[in-house]
């Protein structure tokens, strides 16, 4: 049974899902979710995802939804097919868990508001808060210098090898770089500049940017 993963293509988290699957090769269905016309909030869609958000995946009688989740299971699921997303020592899996965390509490919480402000708010007819916006682009400054940092230690964020770690940054910082005109936060950093050129030239973001209508 083909893997299903209900979601929409442009969407960030459903994009960190995608990516993950089509770096490892495995074959899946788009359903698509239509965020604007709010099908997320529809009862059917509650029944699978209560919060009324995407992704969520069903894989046979197993559902899942929260797109960190979901990278991690299938990344150990299928850990001997494709790239090891994971690490393979405790102390490399630690580290790929300790940037993950990074990702979901540093960096996304201030990159999706920034996007919000700049980029969702405005295509809805509605004017961002532009304050808000630019004490979000101070904060993500001093976390971009703490990667910075990193990076000009180790090539990928938890050491030698691309992982989920960096996987799970691609959808935020696309959204900054293309749509929020935010590039600066990146390219003024060398390393981090160069590991944005690498981790976006990989085959599998690629493929998934041609999916993107
Ligand atoms: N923590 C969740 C967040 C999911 C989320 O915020 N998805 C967005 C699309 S990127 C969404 O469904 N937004 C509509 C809404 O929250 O009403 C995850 O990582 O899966």
């Amino acid at each position: 049974m083909v893997l299903t993963v209900y979601g929409a293509a442009n969407a960030a988290c459903p994009q960190r899902v995608l990516a993950c699957l089509i770096e490892k090769g495995i074959d899946f269905e788009l359903i698509h979710v239509d965020l604007n016309r709010g099908e997320h909030k529809s009862p059917d869609f509650l029944l699978r995802q209560p919060f009324g958000q995407v992704p969520m995946v069903e894989d046979g009688d197993f559902r899942l939804y929260e797109s960190r989740a979901i990278i991690r299971y299938y990344a150990a699921k299928y850990a001997d097919r494709g790239p090891d997303l994971l690490g393979k020592t405790l102390e490399e899996r630690a580290m790929v868990d300790q940037w993950l965390e990074v990702e979901a509490h540093n960096f996304n919480d201030l990159c999706f508001n920034l996007v919000l402000q700049l980029v969702i708010l405005p295509k809805m007819g509605q004017p961002g808060d532009l304050s808000l916006a630019h004490a979000c682009e101070q904060k993500l400054e001093k976390v971009m210098d703490v990667y910075e940092k990193r990076l000009s230690e180790r090539p990928y964020l938890a050491g030698d090898n691309f992982t989920l770690a960096d996987l799970s940054h691609l959808p935020g910082i696309r959204y900054l770089v293309e749509e929020a005109k935010m590039g600066h936060l990146i390219t003024e950093r060398k390393n981090v500049n160069a590991w944005w050129g690498c981790i976006s030239s990989r085959p599998a973001w690629k493929k998934l940017m041609e999916l993107v209508p």
